[in-house]
């Protein structure tokens, strides 16, 4: 399934990107100093409706090539052997908005990023009690919203491969920071993969189906790849690559939303997540001049690592940036990736600064 690709924009925003921004809300920046973002400041990424869905009648039906086919209610998860994970998720399609020319879909700046606690059944755990026939190649998650992109009305589905599947920390998840999901999170049962960019966490899930083929859902083969030229078959987006963000010091300008920040030390606080490998350095550079900033105690294996570092600020405007490294040597670069759709921009924050 591929179907028509619009064409890219340059410069101002459309009526479009307006309206899909108002809807799909972006974490505050100052929400990095939480370790795990409170529930109503953790982004949103809603391609379609949120779906009408009651906990009490909702089922998800196992089928396909198993060994049994079978249904679950929320009820009956819940009696399950119960996993709580704190996962760092990120849109792939985050940062978006800030290459040219964009492709034109959700217009990220960089706030397309959050932490949550996730409570859920492993699903390792479920399929410990049936078994995947010989012939499986994948397992795919569909969800209860419809809707039509590029010309072609599909669920939101994704698929992974049984290996990918039953990794340790794939949950189906029915609770997010210790209350049960919130509509706009995927209400009442969720697929949460750690590590992955969020278009694998499938929300509002009602039936996992495994397939003896290449899954071939618009958001798996059509969306969700890198591609430096259209038309190519490209990469799959899986892992979140490296990326970091600082809280923007000092005050905002309402309009602008430009920082600023009274002359002496501040001490400058943000994040760093890699889906790939452990955070290794965190640097932080005031006008192009780059220092190692100091990494917390990492709190879990799927979540952001916080970090800090002071700065003596000089009166003046200045240009803040940061950039992670990870445990593979990989770093954020200075410049946005080039990639059609826009996704995978990890390039290193600016935030500017009027010093007073
Ligand atoms: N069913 C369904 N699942 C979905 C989506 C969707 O639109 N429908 N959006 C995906 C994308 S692209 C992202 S980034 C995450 C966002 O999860 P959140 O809104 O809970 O932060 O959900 C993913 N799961
Ligand atoms: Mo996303």
């Amino acid at each position: 399934m591929t179907g028509k690709r619009r064409p890219p924009i340059v410069g101002r925003y459309t009526q479009e990107e307006l309206a899909l921004a108002s809807r799909n809300s972006g974490m505050p920046l100052e929400a990095l100093r939480y370790d795990v973002t409170p529930a109503g400041l953790h982004y949103l990424l809603i391609h379609f409706d949120i779906p009408a869905a009651d906990a009490g009648p909702w089922r998800v039906r196992i089928d396909g090539l198993v060994s049994r086919a079978c249904t679950y209610s929320v009820a009956e998860l819940q009696r399950l052997p119960a996993r709580t994970l704190r996962v760092t998720m990120e849109c792939a399609g985050n940062g978006r908005g800030q290459t040219s020319p964009r492709y034109p879909s959700m217009p990220w700046l960089e706030e397309g990023v959050s932490t949550a606690e996730w409570t859920g059944v492993p699903l390792s755990v479920l399929f410990a009690e049936i078994q995947l026939r010989q012939s499986a190649q994948e397992i795919v998650f569909h969800g209860a919203d419809r809707g039509i992109d590029r010309g072609i009305e599909h669920s939101f589905s994704r698929s992974l491969s049984p290996v990918e599947a039953m990794r340790d920390g794939v949950l189906v998840a029915y609770a997010m920071n210790g209350q049960p999901l919130l509509p706009q999170h995927g209400a009442p049962l969720r697929l949460v993969v750690p590590d992955w960019y969020g278009m694998a966490s499938v929300k509002w899930l009602e039936r996992i189906e495994v397939i003896d083929h290449a899954f071939e859902g618009v958001q798996q083969t059509s969306s969700y790849h890198f591609r430096d030229a259209p038309g190519e078959k490209g990469v799959p987006c899986t892992r979140m690559r490296v990326n970091s963000l600082m809280a923007p010091p000092g005050i905002p300008d309402y309009y602008g939303r430009r920082r600023n920040l009274d002359a002496g030390p501040v001490e400058i606080l943000g994040r760093a997540w890699s889906g790939d490998a452990p955070i290794r350095r965190v640097e932080f550079a005031v006008d192009g001049a780059w220092q190692d900033a100091v990494l917390d105690d990492p709190v879990g294996d799927h979540a952001w690592r916080r970090w800090t570092v002071r700065w003596s600020a000089t009166p003046g405007t200045h240009e803040l940036r940061c950039r992670a490294t990870d445990e593979t040597g990989a770093a954020q670069p200075l410049d946005p990736p080039w990639d059609v759709t826009g996704f995978g921009n990890n390039a290193a924050q600016r935030v500017e600064v009027l010093v007073r």
